[in-house]
């Protein structure tokens, strides 16, 4: 499922996908404003892989365009999607041209871009294009800046970059509904004269929460607390494609948030990266300092880069524990060390698949899973993640694997890591004995 390089080229050079619908806008504006001269004025648009290195959105796709006079010309359809979280959870979920979150838009500072928006909801809306500097009637808030996109219709922004870094675009109309169902996506903007090396392997993260109870066809928008599905690029693992790197490539991710109510610290394992760029620009060198863990608050992108020096399979996760479980229940009662054998056996007369679950902790689960001693409901997912090489995996929600390889071909998943220096395992005899543990004193 992993988007290629040249996938993402292939929709970004030749624009055609979506072009043809621009013919048919039921209703065009032209912008009244007219931009300052800068120095951004009079450049050519930016070509991919001449000007740029493409980002890759995992499990996502790039926002086809076209030049048109010199214009960078996009179109986004809003529209109900039919939205796969991970094999065996669908639901209905908006987004923007048959997929949520919406493409990537991706584009070179100095890029005029002339972006058209169709509404096919049921709903009006409008978008916003969250830290792109823009002259005011472009920024999208329904409302203030324009009024809404009904049914229906087509509007169509237009402005220049004249900044580069990591933003988003999301609905600015009845916000709390539109971006609970997923209306949002990524902005790219790559620099015209980039100041350091270029990275090998550029990456596009959304993260968003959602709440969508077991059985469910529609995430419910009035959530305030009970998040239960933790979506990177509206997949949860184990939907989540691996992002993969070559040994000695320099490797750049670009994490936003556009969830409701929650930030997410986002660990990656096997690395110290340094947090490079916020939406709001780029960090003086300065400034920046070795992390292992980069907090991303909600309605805020932040860019890490690190050079993958350390081969293997590295875990890549929001570290608030609730963000890698799926679809939980978190009004359990807390059953930790209760004794369930009576019960078991009194309930499991009546009810034969009947299991206590939680007194040893909820890694238990995946193993019953595996064995189909439990079933769960259709259309939902196990709250623990999925089998591992070597074991069940205990995490789901907002995790995913970082696979660093010697060679690799091409943008495939290269399967699991064999660990060659070893890897931990159960102590010998002669071992404890050589050391003096006893694991029974
Ligand atoms: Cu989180």
């Amino acid at each position: 499922m992993t988007v290629s390089r040249r996938d993402a080229l292939l929709a970004g050079g030749l624009g055609l996908a979506g072009a043809g619908a621009l013919t048919g806008a039921a209703q065009a504006r032209t912008p009244a404003h007219s931009t300052s001269v800068s120095q951004h004025d009079g450049l050519a648009p930016g070509r991919p892989n001449v000007d740029y290195t493409p980002v890759v959105t995992p499990d996502g796709a790039t926002l086809p365009w076209r030049v048109v006079d010199g214009v960078k010309v996009f179109h986004l359809v809003s529209e109900e999607v039919e939205h796969e979280f991970a094999p065996g959870l669908q639901a209905r979920t908006w987004g923007y041209n048959g997929r949520t979150h919406g493409p990537t838009i991706e584009a070179v500072e100095g890029d005029r871009v002339r972006v058209y928006v169709t509404n096919r909801l049921p709903a009006p809306t409008t978008v916003h294009w969250h830290g792109v500097i823009l002259p005011s009637g472009m920024d999208g808030v329904g409302g203030l800046s324009q009024r809404s996109i009904h049914p229906g219709e087509t509007f169509v922004y237009e402005w220049t970059f004249r900044q580069h870094g990591t933003f988003m675009y999301h609905s600015h109309h009845d916000e709390m509904t539109q971006m609970a169902l997923g209306l949002m996506g990524m902005i790219v903007v790559h620099p015209r004269r980039p100041a350091g090396p270029r990275p090998d392997r550029d990456y596009a993260i959304m993260l968003s929460e959602w709440s969508l109870q077991p059985g469910a066809s529609r995430p419910d928008p009035n959530a305030m607390a009970d998040f239960n599905i933790l979506t990177m690029n509206a997949r949860c693992y184990p939907g989540t494609s691996p992002l993969v790197a070559q040994r000695g490539e320099r490797v750049r991710i670009r994490f936003g948030n556009l969830s409701a109510m929650d930030h997410h610290p986002i660990h990656l394992h096997g690395y110290a990266f340094r947090i490079t760029e916020t939406d709001g620009g780029l960090i003086p060198e300065s400034a920046q300092h070795p992390d292992t863990t980069v907090l991303v608050p909600t309605g805020s992108t932040r860019t890490v880069e690190f050079v993958a020096d350390n081969p293997g399979d590295w875990a890549m996760h929001c570290h608030m524990t609730h963000h890698v479980m799926n679809q939980m229940g978190h009004d359990l009662p807390n059953m930790t060390g209760v004794n369930a054998r009576r019960i078991d056996r009194a309930v499991g007369a009546l009810l034969p698949t009947y299991m206590t679950m939680g007194q040893d902790g909820m890694g238990e689960m995946g193993a019953h899973l595996e064995m189909g001693h439990m079933p769960i409901p259709e259309n939902s997912l196990p709250m623990v993640g999925a089998r591992g090489p070597r074991d069940y995996i205990t995490m789901g929600g907002m995790f995913t694997i970082l696979k660093v390889r010697d060679r690799l071909t091409g943008t495939e998943d290269p399967g699991w890591y064999d660990n060659p220096e070893g890897e931990a395992r159960a102590a010998t005899a002669a071992e404890l004995s050589r050391d003096g543990i006893d694991p029974q004193a």
